[in-house]
């Protein structure tokens, strides 16, 4: 089964919380609560409604951004960024029982991150996006090529997760750069049926 991280957003049509709905209703077990512009307490709210959720249908919950939130409402992790706490850090906050995810779009992000105690990167972005604002270089394939042979390199042994305008045609060959697992939104949020298309993602 696809390694499949579902980013959470809020579209016309749906709500932070109905877009990981589907996707754990389409078999998805790794949701990233990721609700950029809202205040603490509403991701509190939302969160504390995904989490027994994520519960039943087995799947990991990782934060976006909030590291004290995490510890607080004892989601199985969080995902930190360039303008988050920095990794050794919530590391040091959080100890080896939760899952700390960091943000790449280099090799020299990657290694930081391998140094500092992350657990997966989320590397990309694989193309434009429109979910994400101040974006990095795009990628390309040959992006993630480079950086999972200097990965090899160096022996830096972590999960990569590609991120990034990525749809469904694209994962077959962004796996075969080597990398271990893809994070989606957009894609699966703009199929007519979501929950399908994440069944259909995770056959891949
Ligand atoms: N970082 C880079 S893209 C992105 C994040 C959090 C959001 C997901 O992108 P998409 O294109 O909606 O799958
Ligand atoms: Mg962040």
């Amino acid at each position: 089964m696809l390694k499949l991280q579902f980013i959470t957003h809020q579209t016309e049509r749906y709500s932070y919380l109905d877009s990981a709905r589907m996707a754990l209703e389409g078999g998805c077990k790794w949701i990233q609560l990721r609700m950029k512009e809202a205040p603490l307490d509403e991701v509190e709210r939302v969160a504390l409604e995904l989490k027994p959720l994520c519960k039943q249908h087995d799947a990991l919950l990782v934060l976006d951004d909030h590291v004290e939130l995490t510890k607080k409402l004892e989601v199985d992790g969080v995902h930190l960024g360039k303008n988050d706490m920095p990794i050794a850090e919530a590391r040091r906050v959080l100890g080896e029982g939760f899952i700390i995810g960091g943000t790449a779009n280099t090799f020299d992000d990657v290694k930081a991150h391998y140094q500092a105690g992350a657990d997966y990167i989320g590397c990309g972005p694989f193309r434009f996006t429109t979910t994400k604002k101040n974006l990095s270089p795009v990628l390309g394939l040959e992006g993630y090529r480079s950086i999972i042979a200097r990965m090899e390199e160096e022996g830096i042994d972590l999960p990569v997760v590609a991120i990034g305008g990525i749809t469904y045609d694209d994962i077959p060959q962004l796996l075969q750069t080597g990398i271990n697992g893809i994070a989606m939104s957009g894609s699966i949020l703009r199929a007519d049926d979501p929950v399908e298309e994440t069944r259909r993602l995770l056959n891949i």
